[in-house]
């Protein structure tokens, strides 16, 4: 990557995936722009990198690559950004579980279609369209049989969010001291995930976790539903 070029991370504002690439690069202090897609502008995805996914991140004027893991790992070792920052991903780590099915997508999915103004890649009747008839075939229900099942899914979201509660350490910026690790890059997104949902209170200490990422620059949902 030239020094002069800054690159871009081309995203959907609710994607988790794309949280991870944008919460390294605020951790890692690098200079970055976001541009949205919209969710079904097949094309626009497909001519940077061939699938219809985000993140994808432009490394270079006209050079794409996509697979968060991926762009996270490339960027931290791209010797202009420093020396890694990251330690290796620990099965055994705090949040692990959180860190994969912490957050009922039930909770999630619908609201995403709420929110108010609507999120960028959903500026379109068809783009939100198209998310929900997808993510309706998911959850193999419709949004609105979901919204039935509010009240199961916010206390499995309380068991997790206390299960995570009695993990987490005290005070340090990673999950697994005071360090960064890809464990955080798994974990941090989750949470942000669950910031849609309007009035929710966090536990302390996971609050105070989520913090220190949105003070180093990563901002929670402005609007919640
Ligand atoms: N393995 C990919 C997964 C990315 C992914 O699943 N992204 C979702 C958005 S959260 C996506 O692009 N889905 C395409 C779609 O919904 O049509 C990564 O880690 O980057």
């Amino acid at each position: 990557m030239s020094s002069q070029f800054v690159p871009t991370v081309y995203v959907y504002e609710h994607c988790p995936y794309c949280i991870r690439v944008r919460v390294f690069m605020h951790i890692k202090k690098i200079a970055h722009k976001v541009e949205y897609l919209i969710h079904d502008d097949i094309k626009g995805h497909e001519d940077k990198v061939g699938a219809k996914v985000v993140p994808i991140l432009e490394y270079a004027p006209g050079k794409f690559m996509k697979e968060s893991m991926d762009i996270v790992k490339y960027l931290d070792n791209l010797a202009e950004y420093g020396t890694p920052i990251l330690a290796e991903r620990k099965d055994d780590a705090p949040g692990v579980q959180f860190a994969a099915a912490g957050v009922p997508n039930g909770l999630v999915f619908p609201r995403l279609l709420k929110v108010q103004p609507p999120l960028p890649e959903f500026a379109t009747e068809s783009a939100a369209l198209y998310f929900k008839n997808k993510k309706e075939d998911y959850l193999k229900m419709t949004f609105e049989e979901a919204e039935t099942h509010e009240q199961k899914y916010m206390e499995i979201l309380k068991r997790n969010f206390d299960q995570l509660e009695s993990e987490l350490k005290e005070g340090t910026k990673g999950v697994q001291g005071d360090f960064y690790s890809i464990n955080d890059i798994e974990l941090f997104p989750r949470l942000w995930t669950a910031s849609i949902i309007k009035g929710l209170k966090y536990p302390p200490k996971v609050k105070a976790y989520m913090d220190h990422y949105v003070q180093a620059g990563m901002a929670l949902y402005k609007n919640q539903a």
